[in-house]
């Protein structure tokens, strides 16, 4: 089975994941991952670290020669300001030791709190720094991988920002084509009145140190029927991306197909009705409600799934009320440098996520030892669908 594992900290040396159970003979470059970590950074109302990390990758083992071994991925993404800047050399050393700074004024919304009460921490950064929305390069990496997997069966992944503050996109839903022009907004909206409007929201946040939160929807072209199972709760597909897709900092909504309105529809109209399309040789369904889940199985229709963000708890004026936890006394919280929103950078994190279920799947579904025979084994399945 796939599984991954990432590991570091916001403003230590680097992070790094071990992906494993990737079947040998995929291409790959650091190319490949770099774009991905690149798209990442990507959005409108990013705060100034985004200008400097650069993501500097390395790859570690389990690739040689441009493609997969079978064996574990490993790869490391540098943080460039760890070079650059003795403060986080010393706030961020593993030697023994201790902080000048501990940080005590907790941030409402943040897991400052609940981490240092768990932990028995007494400095909020031994939670922060963790809790952090960095690690998420690190599945980006991972998630390059799983969408490169995927691409060998005809799946492709995309997203596109759909609501960012109260600003919505109004637009069609991308296809993969229309990858570049997604990209090329810079909210990641694919309607150019939603991304003025967008943009608009964030420049009107950040003028008040505040900051936005938004939705995101990813979308699976090409994804095979089969994948997932109705026979157990942890097999259902569509449990395993809201998990995947609730695991990303700062979500706090998720919505598969058009969940949460057909919950106020009658039956007849919440439905996607089924036909058989002779000259696809296949069964159709026309709408999206189910977004492509039925059962916890997928029906090889588009993937439809959503994620809402909640505008981040940093504040860059911070304004709620909480309390010093080293005396008890009511405080404003500490200021961390902040983005106003990281709802576009979140989307390209969801369509990873959503890659490393997809691929995992598909590998329990069809196995295969190298890439020719995952391959091999997708096709005879679906040469022989029944009934
Ligand atoms: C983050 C706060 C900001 C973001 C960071 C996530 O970092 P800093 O506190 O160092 O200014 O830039 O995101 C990244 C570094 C990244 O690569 O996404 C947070 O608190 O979650």
């Amino acid at each position: 089975m796939l599984r991954y594992l990432t590991a570091g900290e916001s403003h230590g040396q680097s992070l790094v994941v071990i992906v494993e159970g990737l079947p040998a003979g995929l291409e790959v470059t650091a190319d490949d991952l770099a774009v991905e970590l690149g798209r990442r950074r990507l959005g409108y109302g990013r705060g100034p670290r985004q200008r400097f990390e650069a993501d500097e990758l390395t790859l570690i083992g389990g690739i040689r020669h441009g493609r997969t071994l079978g064996s574990p991925v490993a790869i490391e993404i540098g943080n460039s300001e760890w070079k650059r800047s003795d403060k986080w050399h010393d706030e961020m050393s593993p030697a023994p030791g201790a902080t000048d700074f501990p940080l005590t004024q907790v941030r409402p919304g943040h897991a400052d709190l609940a981490g240092m009460q768990k932990y028995g921490f007494s400095d909020a950064r031994d939670v922060l720094e963790r809790a952090s929305a960095r690690e998420t390069a690190a599945r980006v990496a991972a998630g390059a991988l799983a969408k490169l997997l995927l691409r060998q069966i005809g799946v492709e992944i995309i997203s596109h920002v759909i609501q960012l503050g109260s600003a919505l996109a109004k637009g069609d839903r991308p296809t993969p084509a229309d990858l570049a022009t997604v990209d090329a907004s810079e909210v990641r909206c694919f309607d150019a009145a939603g991304t003025e409007a967008m943009i608009h929201e964030i420049k009107a946040a950040a003028k008040d140190g505040d900051s936005l939160g938004g939705v995101v929807e990813v979308l699976g072209y090409g994804v095979p029927v089969g994948l997932g199972s109705h026979v157990h709760w942890d097999r259902k597909i569509d449990a395993l991306l809201a998990q995947a897709l609730m695991s990303i900092q700062a979500v706090k909504g998720v919505e598969i197909g058009d969940g949460f309105d057909v919950a106020g529809q009658r039956g007849s109209v919440a439905h996607d009705a089924i036909r058989w399309d002779a000259d696809e040789e296949r069964y159709r369904r026309d709408t999206t409600l189910a977004g492509g889940v039925e059962g916890g199985i997928t029906t090889g229709e588009l993937l439809v799934a959503r994620a809402a963000m909640k505008p981040l708890a940093t504040l860059n004026v911070p304004v709620l009320e909480t309390v010093d936890t080293a005396t008890k006394e009511s405080a404003v919280s500490f200021k961390e440098r902040t983005d106003v929103t990281a709802v576009p950078a979140m989307g390209v994190v969801a369509e990873t996520m959503v890659a490393l279920v997809l691929a995992a799947e598909a590998q329990r579904k069809y196995g295969g030892d190298n890439v020719d025979e995952f391959v091999r084994n997708a096709r005879s399945f679906h040469a022989q669908l029944h009934p």
